[in-house]
């Protein structure tokens, strides 16, 4: 293949192909059953052909409190944010339970599209006390440098971990198809006295990422 293509992106349908490459769609079928085989395209059923990740998938350690900025160094990749949205909003009912906010104040919230060697990885919004993010357009890059200036980085987290399809809008950002199967992860982040200081929803690519955990045997 030429790279011409973004990993994650989509095939044209098999007619337009024929067209483009002017031969007949049985040749268009073969040819990318080959590319499937080879490990270049990946066939989602009733969404169409994509183009592959290259390498292993990533594998993410659910016991240690990483950013993914710090994540993607320690894999030698360069991360990126495109900040979709950001600012004070009046919180909603999950952010108030998450954080222990007032229903009627306000809430830091920066929505970010977050990608690694240029590939669109992870859509994230992270929403905080406005105490504790002021000012929300400080987060130019990493949300967790930005608290480690201030002493408020989380020490602890919780998260739960959903499989959801993707609607369409985060489906385009995420350069994805509509339904896409995605991991979404809630993470509720506590300061050493207890105290939520961050609540992120992110939406993972999981063709991309494996959450991976260590089980121990209780009392070994
Ligand atoms: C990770 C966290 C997210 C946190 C972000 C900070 C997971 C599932 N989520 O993506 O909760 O807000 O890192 O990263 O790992 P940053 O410091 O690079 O902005």
């Amino acid at each position: 293949m030429a790279g011409q293509l973004e990993p994650g992106s989509q095939l044209p349908p098999e007619r337009d192909l024929a067209l483009i490459a002017d031969v007949s769609r049985v040749t268009v079928r073969k040819a990318v059953s080959h590319l499937v085989s080879d490990g270049l395209i990946e066939q989602r059923q009733g969404a169409g052909s994509f183009v592959r990740a290259p390498g292993p998938k990533l594998e993410q350690s659910l016991s240690s409190l990483t950013s993914f900025t710090e994540y993607m160094q320690q894999r030698g990749k360069t991360s990126s944010s495109q900040i979709i949205e950001s600012g004070l909003f009046p919180p909603t009912p999950d952010e108030t339970v998450a954080l222990g906010i007032s229903a009627h104040g306000s809430v830091a919230r920066v929505q970010r599209l977050r990608s690694a060697d240029g590939i669109a990885m992870a859509l994230e919004q992270s929403s905080l006390p406005i105490d504790v993010l002021p000012d929300p357009d400080l987060v130019t890059t990493s949300l967790y440098a930005v608290l480690r200036v201030s002493g408020k980085t989380p020490a602890r987290a919780i998260q739960r971990i959903t499989a959801i399809n993707l609607p369409p809008d985060d489906a385009r950002l995420l350069n994805l198809a509509a339904g896409a199967a995605v991991l979404r992860i809630d993470r509720t982040g506590y300061l050493t006295s207890g105290r939520p200081v961050e609540f992120t929803r992110g939406l993972y690519r999981s063709d991309i990422y494996d959450f991976v955990s260590e089980l121990r045997l209780d009392g070994a």
